[in-house]
């Protein structure tokens, strides 16, 4: 008789992966392992320090995912490289959530971020991977836009057996353990650094001339990672530490101002680091030269806005944005960071008021308060009277996804300061559905879901026949 090996669980190998991957740049950027040792102690002094955020973290059971929470980010050039990217996201049981269009703020590409979507796969772990299409449209001068073409055609970034594992996952259902192990090897190969171009200094320099990016991405074997980002309770501490431990910070953070009830994500990054390059002529000669890609970034969540509580947030920041008229940088970043935070005193900053203007997700559970003789006597009461009998708590929903005018600011702060401002051409999701072969997932839906399930479960823990916002 033959016994089907048990398949590894998706959510098991994103695990596996992410915590080899954090591995292998360990390795790869050792600025970034003393990063990661930083946010650890930042986090650690952050809880002793804040009881109430503690017992937040202990009930949203945000602290069992905190150490090894995660994003990465790569790019890819060619639309075969990023539909095959989704099948390989798939093995892992993560979707393509979100549309991003970076060309308004001068960077070629427009992305998604794979991710797991269901909260009980998010906690078990929430590796999320940002991912970049270049988008050789943009590039203006048509000779350099074939050139690019043909480098890429040439190279294949997944080898021969992970697309057999892929498709072993595809058609089987699941990749068993061994499968499981070779699967994540084989992806590394993908994502590692390659100390070789596949061009020439001369091509390279062309390519470079066009967009930074550009060189990037083309001019190299693989899609290598750029960065891996832990996530900080306290990203104003760690922006302050960073210099005393040699880990040069950007000017400003990303995102919001500090706030007591953090909302959508805080980023910032160090810089790229110059690493050494051997560049290969056509006649096989190797010339060596440097390349910056990889850095490093920090990030700070807070709650999931709605489509309301969004549209102020944008509203506010572009409000910052004009007082300020020139890009933020280290001359004014004290004068943006003040503008930044009183735009943002518009902004209610405690759960209650952020949930009765329905401006954040939450999280509903039944609390200890036992029903007795009440059970049907709170038949009849709505939610926020549950709320307020002491049935029901709440908690704000963390944000897991990006931001696109941060996305830009860090990839601009890595680009150095000849980056072009924008670029024209229109936002072309549709475009990137079909290279991708498929379509993005609503973020807000998946919010939205997620709130629905933690009412239905309160529901069931009381005994109610519904419950709704
Ligand atoms: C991606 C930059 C965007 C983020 O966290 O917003 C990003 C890149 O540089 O490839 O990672
Ligand atoms: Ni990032």
């Amino acid at each position: 008789m033959i016994t089907a090996l048990p398949f590894v669980h998706p959510d098991e190998i994103r695990a596996r992966f992410s915590s080899a991957m954090s591995n292998m740049y360990q390795t790869e950027v050792p600025l970034y392992s003393d990063l990661l040792q930083l946010v650890a102690e930042t986090n650690n002094q952050t809880m002793e320090q804040s009881p109430e955020l503690t017992r937040h973290l202990l009930r949203t059971g945000e602290i069992e995912r905190l150490n090894m929470e995660r994003h990465g980010a790569i790019r890819v050039g060619t639309a075969a490289e990023l539909a095959t990217l989704r099948r390989l996201f798939a093995v892992m049981g993560m979707v393509p959530v979100g549309y991003y269009d970076l060309a308004p703020a001068g960077v070629p590409v427009h992305s998604t971020a794979f991710r797991a979507v269901h909260e009980a796969s998010l906690q078990i772990c929430p590796f999320r991977i940002f991912t970049s299409l270049l988008r050789l449209e943009l590039i203006e001068r048509p000779e350099m836009r074939q050139q690019a073409v043909d480098i890429l055609a040439k190279r294949n970034i997944f080898t021969p057996r992970l697309i057999e594992l892929i498709v072993k996952h595809e058609t089987a259902g699941g990749l068993a353990d061994n499968d499981t192990a070779d699967f994540i090897t084989e992806s590394l190969e993908t994502f590692r650094w390659h100390n070789q171009a596949t061009v020439s200094v001369e091509i390279y320099q062309q390519l470079h001339d066009q967009h930074r990016l550009i060189a990037d991405v083309v001019a190299f074997k693989g899609p290598h990672i750029n960065h891996l980002t832990p996530r900080t309770l306290n990203i104003d501490a760690v922006q302050a530490a960073m210099p005393k431990h040699n880990i040069p910070p950007k000017a400003v953070i990303e995102g919001p101002p500090p706030r007591h009830c953090p909302i959508l994500l805080r980023q910032t990054s160090f810089k790229a680091l110059e690493e050494k390059v051997a560049f290969v002529s056509s006649d096989g000669q190797i010339i060596q030269g440097n390349h910056t890609a990889r850095f490093g970034e920090i990030e700070q969540r807070g709650a999931a806005l709605t489509a309301k509580g969004r549209n102020l947030y944008d509203r506010l920041l572009q409000a910052a944005q004009d007082q300020l008229q020139t890009p933020a940088n280290e001359e004014n970043a004290a004068q943006y960071m003040a503008i930044l935070s009183e735009k943002f005193s518009q902004f209610p900053d405690n759960y209650p008021a952020m949930r009765a203007e329905k401006l954040a997700f939450f999280r509903y559970f039944p609390t200890e308060k036992k029903l007795g003789g009440s059970a049907t006597s709170i038949q009849n009461l709505t939610l926020d009277e549950l709320i307020g009998a002491g049935f029901i708590q709440f908690e704000p929903l963390v944000y897991e996804d990006f931001l696109p005018v941060s996305a830009a600011g860090i990839f601009q702060s890595n680009l150095g300061d000849k980056g072009q401002n924008h670029f024209a051409g229109h936002s072309s999701k549709q475009d990137f559905q079909r290279d991708l072969g498929a379509d993005v997932v609503d973020e807000l839906q998946l919010y939205e879901k997620t709130q629905q399930r933690s009412l239905t479960a309160c529901a069931a823990a009381l005994k109610l026949t519904s419950l709704s916002l």
